[in-house]
């Protein structure tokens, strides 16, 4: 199996800025948990972020017979986006969301979620841990 993971803009920022929101861990970080994740899985990964919405709507395409599940954080596009949602119903890969903070706890406007009801499903409030329960997930998505 192979796992595409996604992660949109300000994500680059995590560990620097607003730990009490998103805590200290580095998306650095992240990524080396999401590694040793897959290893233990016995899956393959591929972890990736970017600050431009085309760039993750070209990676969302590009996923089409090369990846088997998506695990999204889409950050602000969440809330926004339109042709983020369009390209994960045009490719039809699997694609779970997931937030590092429990978004329907914040404010109002993080409640909806654009991409939500074109995901699996959505895993948010458990730190860096999030990415992690979105790997086991993703290794069991053909038992949903
Ligand atoms: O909780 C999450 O994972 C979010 O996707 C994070 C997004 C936010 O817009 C979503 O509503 C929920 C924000 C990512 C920005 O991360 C920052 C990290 C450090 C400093 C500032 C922003």
């Amino acid at each position: 199996m192979k796992i595409l993971c996604l992660n949109g803009p300000n994500l680059n920022l995590l560990g620097q800025r607003e730990p009490a929101v998103y805590g200290r861990t580095t998306l650095v970080e992240i990524e080396a948990s999401v590694r040793k994740k897959a290893g233990d899985l016995g899956v393959t990964t591929e972890f990736r972020q970017s600050n431009l919405e085309g760039e993750l709507v070209s990676w969302i395409q590009e996923a089409r017979g090369r990846f088997d599940v998506i695990i999204l954080n889409a950050a602000g596009y969440t809330h926004t986006s339109v042709a983020l949602r369009d390209a994960i119903t045009a490719v039809g890969i699997p694609t779970i969301e997931v937030h590092l903070s429990n978004v329907h706890a914040r404010e109002k406007f993080r409640h909806r979620s654009l991409i939500a009801p074109v995901c699996v499903g959505q895993i948010a409030g458990f730190g860096a841990n999030s990415y992690i329960l979105a790997m086991d997930a993703a290794v069991n998505i053909n038992e949903v």
